[in-house]
């Protein structure tokens, strides 16, 4: 675990001219004989040696130019293959024979085995576990790939590129070539063989080139594929209409696997995903399911010109494709569903996965400067706040200029490898604009506060913002200096209406961007006639905490009046929040709970307003969570005292609501065949929110129990188990659909993941026993990262009071896991692990219990770089 520089980067001294390789696939001995051309780059000493990654890897066998190698002209290691006295300035030819064990690879990086077939996974640094390789992202080359396999069990042998042809190959075998002309980095190599069903289709390009589209499934599934490639052919053509980006092989293959340690990988022309991204009928699938299963489609495919066409020269710029391809799959699905619904998704999962992230031990920049596991940066902070940052470019340039600067970047870099900056100067050279201060939002970790003030002066008929900007210390960034926030802000009449100002001093305002520069501003409207009120941070335009009092009745006409529905989302949930917040003081203190009518008020007229999208109504009806009390309260928190605060408040607004949410429930009802569409999806949001809050009412199963005998589809079924579980845990009811689920799907991997979240979820000191009796089950599987998640993974982002109970024991059992995934499972068992991330913010028992166990887990000896790197960081 060595830490690795931005400011060593270097190219390498040897330029690779092409790869062939050549696999004799088996399950536990497979030769892989690569065949690499290189030359050495001009002006490179004629001494130095080559230097090639490996990782566990065993040298079998070793050519120059086909004629053997003396002993001592190389040194092989697991780790490295160093060559000297290589040819001066004309290209040569190694043959590296290395032999590996896709059977023991338990890492799931490299070349391994799931479900019966070979597949690979080589982002960032798996394709050094196949062969002694420059594995980085700067090296790039054409590949050809020769499979060999047995032809019984592995009639399928998939690479990159197109296919150039089969035959047999004697002894019951047969061999398959493909050819990538695209030069490509080792990340993006993939290698799939076995035996599996597919799914075909053609998209035709706006050239009007004719593409195979192939998905392949484990046999029985195909069925179930048909959605995710609708969401192909939606994402294909949607890039060449929206970015003019059209697809450059002559197949697009999509391989479904069980046991995957992300979501999915875009590998050149044939991604391997995790088959809960690919996988979906109405029967086993919740709308969710589906809407990401669209999402993680279309990302993947983007990352055809954002990360391969046009890739990363080193592993700092990770943002550079994927921020970016982040971005483009968010406006798709804005696109092809509601902007502002999945604006204000995309916002919640901001503030509960990226905030926490971005305030805590593990901070870094967007582009960091250094790292020691580049596992551990495939981050909410690269991805999620890399998005933010491209999308405040989009704000800053307008949509047309926007394009025009990612035409211009598609131009100049198309094939090469690049850097954020090679970036952000293709959109200062559109516009003009300098890009220098915004540029900081790369550079610079952590949540800007912004805190905002508003007055109004009558006689001088002028509104004036003062504005000021805080960024807080990260580590190893102590001070910082002042982001360019681009604020899209409204001004609004007491009746509603737009009040637009004859002109404005103290600050750039372009459309509706207001932009804050400064470390403080004093912003004057002139021109005001009425007393206004500021809707600000429209559409959540830049990622900020934002400090700003207003009145309940200012956030109540926001929430009533704003034509930008994010914002009147956003209004209702600082209504909200105080409530919340106050509501867990008074439980920890033991006070009555009680409940702002008007926040009340705002969010029932909401609830029942028909005008809007019922998905909008669905969002606003769902309360912050445990966890994003916990953040807002900030410190000494008790999640106990914040379950209870917020049962109380979810029962006072169902309290208030009944006859709303039971006429919901009836008037939400879809009728006719499922469909997954997102005003359907909406609706069965909508009435399974108001079930949520009638349930709480009822203080009985009954109502719930029915609506999961009466369930027609996965997302209403696991709705309505998901309430009688987490309401009535100890219920009759319950035991029978927890058991009734089980047995229905017992076939359906996917499914019973559910069936472990759903159960790991429930609150309370008794989950840990819970979660232990499931890990006895037989339906468990250590192996499967999928199940891990959802039974290890739930329980520990996502159940603060079963986990953070207050005797630690929850933590002590989370470290014993660690410890044991780490031996198997390195990045699965750090991924887990930052969930403990926000340990300081605990109450100082439950924080003093959560220190001994990060420390023992610290404490332990032979802990992979990936757990060490974690840990180390969140204990500093
Ligand atoms: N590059 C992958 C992605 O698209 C990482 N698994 O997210
Ligand atoms: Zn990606």
């Amino acid at each position: 675990g060595q830490i690795v520089n931005l400011a060593d980067y270097r190219p390498t001294d040897f330029v690779l001219e092409r790869v062939d390789l050549t696999f004799d696939l088996h399950p536990t001995e497979t030769k892989v004989e690569a065949r690499l051309i290189f030359h050495r780059r001009e002006g490179i000493d004629p001494k130095a040696p080559l230097v090639l990654d490996g990782d566990e890897l065993v040298l079998s066998g070793l050519l120059l130019d086909q004629g053997e190698l003396p002993t001592e002209q190389y040194v092989a290691t697991p780790e490295s293959l160093s060559v000297r006295d290589l040819p001066e300035s004309t290209p040569f030819e190694l043959t590296i024979t290395t032999v590996i064990n896709p059977e023991a690879n338990t890492q799931l990086m490299g070349l391994y085995r799931t479900g019966g077939i070979y597949c690979t996974q080589c982002e960032a640094e798996g394709f050094r576990r196949i062969t002694y390789f420059p594995d980085r992202p700067d090296v790039l080359a054409p590949y050809t790939v020769n499979i060999i396999a047995d032809k019984a069990a592995n009639p399928l042998l998939l690479s990159n590129g197109n296919f150039l042809g089969g035959a047999g190959y004697g002894e019951g075998k047969h061999f398959a070539a493909w050819f990538d002309p695209h030069p490509k980095p080792s990340y993006l190599f993939a290698l799939v063989a076995g035996d599996l069903g597919v799914v075909e289709d053609t998209f035709t390009t706006m050239s009007g080139r004719e593409v195979a589209l192939k998905i392949y499934v484990e046999h029985g599934n195909e069925p179930r594929a048909a959605y995710a490639m609708d969401a192909l052919k939606r994402s294909m053509k949607w890039d060449e209409e929206r970015f003019g980006r059209e697809y450059d092989l002559d197949i697009f293959m999509i391989v479904a696997v069980s046991d995957f340690n992300m979501g999915a990988m875009e590998n050149k022309g044939l991604n391997v995903f995790n088959d809960k991204y690919v996988l979906a009928d109405p029967e086993t699938a919740t709308d969710a399911d589906y809407a990401n299963i669209e999402a993680i489609i279309a990302h993947e495919y983007f990352h055809n010109w954002t990360g391969n066409r046009i890739t990363c020269r080193d592993w700092f710029q990770l943002c550079l494709k994927e921020g970016l391809t982040v971005y483009r799959d968010h406006e798709f699905s804005a696109d092809e569903r509601s902007r502002p619904v999945k604006r204000i998704a995309e916002v919640r999962h901001l503030k509960s996965e990226q905030f926490p992230e971005d305030s805590g031990p593990l901070a870094h920049p967007v582009r960091p400067t250094k790292y020691r596991e580049i596992n551990n940066f495939y981050t909410t902070t690269v991805y999620e706040k890399g998005s933010e940052v491209t999308r405040m470019i989009a704000t800053l340039l307008g949509r047309d200029l926007f394009k025009t600067g990612m035409d211009l970047y598609f131009d100049r870099h198309d094939g090469q490898a690049v850097t954020i900056e090679d970036f952000v100067k293709c959109f200062e050279d559109v516009s003009g604009r300098d890009l220098t201060q915004f540029s900081l939002w790369y550079h610079q970790a952590g949540t800007p506060l912004v805190t905002a003030s508003g007055a109004y002066d009558a006689d001088g008929k002028t509104f004036t913002l003062s504005l000021e900007q805080m960024m807080p210390a990260t580590p190893g960034q102590a001070t910082k200096k002042p982001m360019h926030i681009p604020l899209r802000m409204a001004l609004i009449a007491e009746d509603g209406t737009a009040i637009m100002p004859a002109s404005v001093s103290g600050a750039e305002l372009t459309d509706d961007v207001l932009h804050l520069t400064a470390q403080a501003q004093t912003v004057v409207f002139h021109g005001i006639q009425s007393r206004p009120v500021l809707s600000l941070n429209r559409s959540f335009s830049t990622p900020i905490n934002l400090q700003f009092n207003q009145s309940a009745a200012d956030l109540a006409l926001i929430a009533r009046y704003e034509t930008d529905h994010f914002a009147r989302w956003q209004a209702l949930i600082d209504l909200g929040l105080p409530n919340l917040l106050q509501a867990a003081r008074d439980a920890r203190q033991g006070n009555d709970i009680t409940c702002d009518p008007a926040f009340v008020d705002a969010l029932l007229a909401a609830a029942a307003d028909d005008s809007l999208e019922p998905a909008f109504r669905a969002q606003a009806l769902a309360l912050p969570s445990e966890a994003d009390i916990g953040r807002e309260l900030g410190g000494n928190n008790d999640p106990d005292a914040i379950h209870v605060a917020r049962r109380a408040i979810l029962k006072q607004v169902a309290e208030a609501g009944k006859d709303i949410f039971a006429a919901l429930y009836d008037s939400m009802q879809t009728t006719g065949p499922f469909s997954p569409d997102a005003a359907s999806a909406g609706r069965r949001a909508l009435r399974n929110a108001a079930l949520a809050y009638l349930s709480q009412l009822d203080g009985n199963p009954a109502r719930a129990k029915a609506a999961y005998d009466a369930a027609n589809n996965m997302t209403d079924l696991s709705a309505a188990l998901t309430i009688l579980a987490h309401q009535f845990p100890e219920s009759a009811e319950t035991a029978a659909a927890l058991e009734h689920f089980r047995d229905r799907f017992a076939e359906n991997a996917l499914v019973i993941d559910k069936w472990f979240a759903i159960q790991a979820g429930i609150p309370g000191a008794d989950a840990l026993a819970r979660i232990q009796r499931l890990m006895e089950t037989s339906q468990f599987k250590r192996t499967n990262p999928n199940r891990m998640r959802s039974l290890l993974g739930t329980f520990a982002f996502a159940n603060p009071t079963g986990f953070g109970r207050a005797d630690g024991a929850g933590y002590n059992f989370l470290a014993d896991e660690i410890l044991d995934i780490d031996q198997r499972n390195p990045q699965l068992a750090a991924r887990i692990l930052t969930s403990m991330r926000s340990w300081r913010l605990l109450e100082p028992v439950r924080a003093d219990h959560a220190r001994s166990a990060l420390l023992r887990i610290e404490r332990t000896a032979g802990l992979s770089t990936d757990v060490r790197d974690i840990v180390d960081r969140i204990l500093k």
